[in-house]
């Protein structure tokens, strides 16, 4: 199988979070997925189940020869490797990693639909998104990463964390 472009959603709500971010990050690259870019951080409000703690939240665009299910489970891993368990759904995570897209295919299956079917609904997975990727587009949209931002009914905070020198 060809290597396929992915974009990955990652976040972290307890604990250190930065440090839950990186080293989910270089996790991916031991499961066969190789990292190309990574956005910047944000610090962003909570979606849909609001009494949390704010997330840091950033994206990844990346290549792997895993096809769509076992990627799943590999991310699956990681998340448990790290002690992240969801007890609440949609509630508090120590890591979070969450598939957008996976080259140009649709997948409509109980455990996992792509295009992510809420990525339009959330700042936190567009701004990051359009940082490394304006221009990205679906068949399903019939619309650029860009588009879907300037047009999402989304209002919640998102601030980008300046980068350290
Ligand atoms: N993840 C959720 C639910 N709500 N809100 C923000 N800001 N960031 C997230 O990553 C997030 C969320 C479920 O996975
Ligand atoms: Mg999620
Ligand atoms: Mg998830």
């Amino acid at each position: 199988m060809p290597a396929r472009q992915i974009y990955l959603s990652l976040g972290s709500n307890i604990g250190d979070r930065a440090a839950n971010i990186e080293r989910a990050i270089a996790a991916l690259d031991e499961a066969d997925v190789r990292v190309r870019r990574v956005s910047s951080l944000y610090q962003t409000e909570p979606k849909d189940f609001p009494a949390q703690h704010w997330f840091l939240n950033c994206l990844v665009e990346a290549k792997t020869n895993l096809p769509p299910l076992p990627l799943l489970d590999a991310l699956r891993r990681i998340e448990f490797q790290m002690g992240s368990r969801k007890l609440v759904a949609r509630g508090p995570r120590r890591i979070d990693v969450d598939i957008l897209l996976y080259g140009r295919a649709t997948i409509q299956l109980p455990e996992l639909q792509i295009p992510h079917p809420r990525m339009h609904l959330r700042r936190f997975v567009l701004a990051p998104l359009v940082e490394i990727a304006p221009a990205l587009s679906h068949p399903d949209w019939g619309d650029t990463v860009a588009g879907l931002l300037a047009k999402t009914a989304d209002c919640s905070q998102v601030r980008k964390v300046p980068a350290t020198p």
